[in-house]
């Protein structure tokens, strides 16, 4: 139907371990520093919290919120030493680099949160 206001969340991952640094805020780089987040996939959002108590708490704590419209999403295998690196580049030029040590984990995040940008972006 022409204007339906429903929207299907495509994906919708929770909770998994991931190592995440950030490495520029607003354009202005930081210094590398990776930590072991709690990472969440919503329809437009992806969650970074410290800890897994903080999980489905109102915002306003302490997870770095990333709206995903209008980022950007790629591997990267310059800017660490480590495997599956993926860096998320926001539309208000924040930089995250996210890694795991296994493939699958990072692929199957890696494949989530492209789908989420590119729907989240194209509304
Ligand atoms: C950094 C730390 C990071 C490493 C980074 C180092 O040292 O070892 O883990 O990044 O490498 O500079 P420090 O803790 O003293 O800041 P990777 O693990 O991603 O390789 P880099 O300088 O090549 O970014």
């Amino acid at each position: 139907v022409a204007g339906a206001a429903t929207f299907e969340p495509l994906v919708d991952l929770k909770g998994e371990i991931m190592n995440m640094a950030k490495i520029s805020e607003s354009g202005k780089k930081q210094r590398k520093n990776w930590s072991s987040v709690w990472t969440v996939l919503t329809s437009d959002q992806l969650m970074f919290y410290k800890d897994k108590q903080e999980i489905g708490l109102k915002p306003g704590g302490k997870a770095d919120v990333l709206q995903l419209c209008g980022a950007v999403i790629e591997w990267n295998t310059e800017k660490s030493s480590r495997k599956n690196v993926f860096q998320i580049t926001t539309s208000t030029g924040s930089e995250y680099l996210v890694q795991t040590d296994s493939n699958s984990t990072a692929s199957k995040w890696y494949d989530a949160i492209k789908k989420t940008v590119d729907s989240s972006t194209k509304e």
